[in-house]
């Protein structure tokens, strides 16, 4: 086993995969930019090295200043987290170089699900199901036309070199391709550096189910079931959920069976996740793989008792899988709300600053995987996650209980989060009935603006509070706060004695 780990990441993940070294007796060194020196994850690791500048370019994402680091801190392996230099072969082959070992998957198979028309012809070969669609990148808006009359409206215009819907382009009449091929074609090159599109058939109101998959590097693979991650807005995941709601036994069986198959196809190892989308039938199909430990691993660990990170590690020390498949059990419900700083009421603006006040969830069934402190100054430089609040219950609902529960305990004081969207999602009947597609968020977001309220409002409420705790407010011990809690007369008391 490794005796040093440097995590080449900042906030939760970071956090995250430093607990799970602590638990293994391995020594774990952080690396930081210029505005993470006070950051959690510095004080949480057994050493630190900064590594430039905040520009992620300068720091986070330089393959030259993280082995830098490696080889002055002595440690054998790193942990890549999420995001940065996750899913970059070249930073897997650099590492081999400098005989530091990369916990992840091989730089190959990292390259063989890197593009989509790629990953897509390497699953067709493996008899995995795929949207149908061109095998190729498109040479020009009449060829785009006659594949799209083939595959019938409405199709899809994405980038191959894409992901996470960016380029992505809904196509509902030839009219609108010739356009849409060019503006996607020059999107795609600004963003990728790659102009290759392809057409697949548009599927429509799809769920987004994943299944984690785990490999060892003697030939063992398993699946750990499913996360239903349809709730997201503008591609980015809001709310995960294990199991999903509408897969079945056989189902997960037969999506699981696939996800294997398709890594395999790959040469893959360690932790991976296979996306699918899923039609109203309950049809999947292969749509990417994520070559990396995802943001929503939590509720996988929640339903399954493994310890994704510690597997991680352990695998890529050489240890073969320590189960078999048919050891693998899922047990209760767990749901996660990424908790983001950013601003309901600026059309969810990133919102960074100083965390002034903080008062963090805890009890049975939930889990806070946090990278903050209070006085810590959330940076504008990055991804805005401020944490993981993940709830777990033996049934669906008492998962949800847990969740409601603890965001009303949860306050962050100084900068604007979206805790208030979670407190309103968690009570939509779309969702408490398990119904929420992809087009959720979007269609909740109209029908119910959700903000936090203005100054005046506070005022108000602050006004009506004094009001029912005063004198000669409510004595007949049923008054009851807007979350449907009982609330005690012991606490109406001390209040209106802390109040005197
Ligand atoms: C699709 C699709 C419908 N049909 N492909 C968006 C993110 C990227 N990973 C793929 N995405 C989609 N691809 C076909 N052929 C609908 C989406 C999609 C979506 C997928 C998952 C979760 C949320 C979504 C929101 C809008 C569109």
């Amino acid at each position: 086993m490794f005796k040093k780990i440097l995590i080449a990441n900042r906030g939760e993940i970071a956090v995250r995969v430093i607990r799970a070294c602590h638990e293994l007796g391995i020594s774990a060194v952080a690396v930081f930019s210029e505005v993470d020196r006070g950051a959690l994850h510095v004080q949480r690791a057994d050493e630190a090295y900064p590594i430039g500048p905040a520009a992620a370019a300068e720091s986070y994402l330089s393959i030259e200043r993280i082995l830098d680091a490696a080889k002055k801190s002595g440690a054998e392996a790193i942990h890549p987290g999420y995001g940065f230099l996750s899913e970059n072969p070249s930073f897997a082959r650099a590492c081999a170089k400098a005989g530091v070992k990369f916990i992840g998957p091989p730089a190959s198979a990292m390259e063989a699900m890197g593009s989509k028309t790629r990953a897509r012809q390497n699953m067709e070969k493996a008899g995995v199901p795929f949207v149908p669609g061109t095998a190729k990148g498109l040479r020009s808006a009449k060829e785009a036309e006659q594949m799209a009359v083939k595959l019938g409206f409405p199709v899809m215009l994405k980038a191959a070199a894409g992901g996470g819907g960016k380029g992505m382009r809904l196509i509902d009449s030839p009219a609108d391709l010739p356009s849409a091929f060019d503006a996607a074609r020059s999107e795609a090159s600004r963003a990728f550096g790659d102009d290759e599109v392809y057409l697949e058939k548009a599927i429509v109101n799809p769920r987004h189910i994943e299944i984690q998959v785990l490999a060892d590097e003697h030939g063992n693979t398993v699946y750990l079931g499913e996360r239903d991650c349809s709730i997201q807005r503008r591609h980015q995941k809001v709310v995960e959920e294990a199991p999903s709601p509408v897969v079945s036994p056989e189902m997960r069986r037969h999506m699981g069976e696939i996800a294997v198959r398709a890594s395999q196809a790959v040469g893959y190892t360690n932790a991976g996740t296979i996306e699918f989308l899923a039609d109203e039938a309950g049809n999947f199909y292969f749509l990417e793989m994520n070559t990396r430990l995802q943001v929503e691993h939590p509720v996988t660990e929640l339903v399954t008792g493994l310890d994704l990170v510690q597997l991680q590690i352990r695998i890529a020390a050489g240890e073969p899988l320590p189960f078999r498949q048919q050891d693998v059990q899922l047990r209760g419900h767990a749901i996660e709300c990424r908790v983001y700083a950013e601003d309901p009421d600026n059309n969810y603006f990133p919102s960074p600053g100083k965390i002034t006040s903080l008062a963090e969830p805890s009890g049975p069934g939930i889990r806070l995987d946090s990278g903050i402190y209070p006085g810590w100054n959330v940076p504008m430089e990055y991804d805005p996650l401020l944490a993981k609040l993940v709830g777990y219950g033996e049934s669906r609902e008492q998962a949800i209980g847990r969740l409601r529960r603890a965001l009303n305990e949860y306050y962050l004081g100084g900068i604007k989060t979206n805790l208030p969207l979670f407190r309103d999602v968690l009570q939509a009947p779309e969702f408490l009935a398990g119904k929420a597609n992809t087009g959720f968020l979007s269609r909740f977001a109209m029908r119910q603006p959700c903000r936090s309220a203005t100054q005046d409002e506070e005022i108000a409420m602050i006004g009506a509070g004094l009001f029912q705790i005063g004198a000669g407010g409510v004595t007949n011990g049923e008054s009851s706060n807007r979350c449907g809690f009982e609330e005690s007369a012991w606490k109406r008391i001390g209040r209106r004695e802390a109040l005197r």
